[in-house]
């Protein structure tokens, strides 16, 4: 682990393995169940990238808002989304986070924050400087995190986003959560400049790039960045290395990721080693995070029960929640 200068306290460290084992628990069943044949979505694992929304959103609250992607079911984990209603929205249920009606790329639950997931790449970066604004605005202390991928950095949502929340100061951080690809393309081939986090010069705002495997570097900038949109000193940009395990969406075999930058992609695994580090520095011992791991597959298990247990979002209900005056 790096030695940064912002450290999360022994409580935290455990507060965000546990996230991860959260978020890494949910992704191994929804996947399980997908290859059962029991459910039937385009999922977007984000198995890999656990550590960044987990680091951040200890530093967060319920009034902060989230913006996230396709591949954001970790991000929505971690800020306080329940398994549950995740559950049941990607299983079509009325019980469902949005009643059925979302599924597993258009999940919001503004009572954790989490306002709006996008398919649509870079779509979600305005909408965050438009929640951000509406904050300013207000006067109210939340900040918003807006998360996106390495290729949608070069969408034009992203510089217009970027300009605009630098012009205004908006409380925004910009989280690049760059594993590597965007789709089948490899970085390199999609992307003139070697760090995205550089792009943030042309914004006047600062940019970091990190280890976004590494709990504590994602802990020690988001503190700073969140600190400062707190402050209405403005946005910032994180660029936060990592690499998705299970390929574009389930059903990617990999076959364009050169055989060694995989396995050196999985050998840096930030679960196993982060598990490590909370032992060595005597933040838990190994029995104490497998009744902590113990406790969330019981939580799996009775989200899996709820999503199946309720009713399917039935026809009827395809017109409400869409117009402003749609019938009761
Ligand atoms: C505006 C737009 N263009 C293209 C697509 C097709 N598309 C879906 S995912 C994706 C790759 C995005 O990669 P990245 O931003 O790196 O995010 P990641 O999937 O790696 O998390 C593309 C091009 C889309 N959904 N929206
Ligand atoms: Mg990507």
């Amino acid at each position: 682990m790096s030695g940064q200068s912002i450290h999360p306290d022994a409580k935290t460290s455990v507060d965000i393995y546990r996230k991860m084992a959260r978020i890494r628990l949910n992704d191994e069943r929804f996947i399980s169940l997908m290859k059962a044949g029991k459910m039937v979505m385009p999922y977007y694992s984000a198995r890999g990238q656990e550590a960044i929304p987990a680091a951040i959103s200890v530093l967060l609250t319920d009034e902060d808002y989230l913006v996230t992607i396709y591949r954001g079911i970790h991000d929505m984990i971690a800020k306080g989304v329940p398994p549950k209603l995740i559950w049941a929205e990607l299983a079509g249920r009325s019980t469902g986070a949005c009643k059925g009606k979302g599924g597993p790329m258009h999940i919001t639950h503004p009572k954790s924050g989490c306002m709006v997931t996008t398919g649509v790449v870079g779509a979600g970066m305005p909408i965050g400087c438009g929640l951000a604004l509406a904050a300013q605005l207000r006067g109210e202390k939340r900040v918003t995190v807006s998360n996106f991928g390495d290729g949608a950095s070069n969408i034009g949502a992203f510089h217009e986003a970027l300009n605009l929340a630098s012009v205004w100061k908006l409380p925004v951080i910009f989280v690049c959560q760059n594993n590597r690809y965007a789709e089948h393309t490899a970085y390199t081939k999609g992307t003139s400049i070697e760090r995205v986090a550089d792009r943030a010069k042309s914004y006047s705002m600062p940019g970091v790039t990190i280890d976004g495997n590494d709990p504590l570097a994602v802990y020690a900038a988001a503190s700073a960045a969140i600190e400062r949109a707190r402050a209405g000193d403005g946005p910032t940009l994180i660029e936060a290395l990592t690499f998705r395990f299970n390929g574009h969406l389930i059903g990617d075999d990999g076959a364009y990721i050169p055989k060694a930058e995989y396995q050196a992609a999985l050998a840096a695994d930030p679960y196993p080693k982060f598990r490590r580090w909370l032992i060595d520095e005597g933040h838990a011992d190994a029995a104490s995070l497998e009744a902590l791991e113990a406790e969330i597959k019981a939580e799996v298990d009775a989200a899996v029960q709820f999503a199946f247990d309720s009713p399917l979002t039935p026809a009827s209900e395809i017109n409400r929640d869409v117009f402003a005056d749609a019938a009761a």
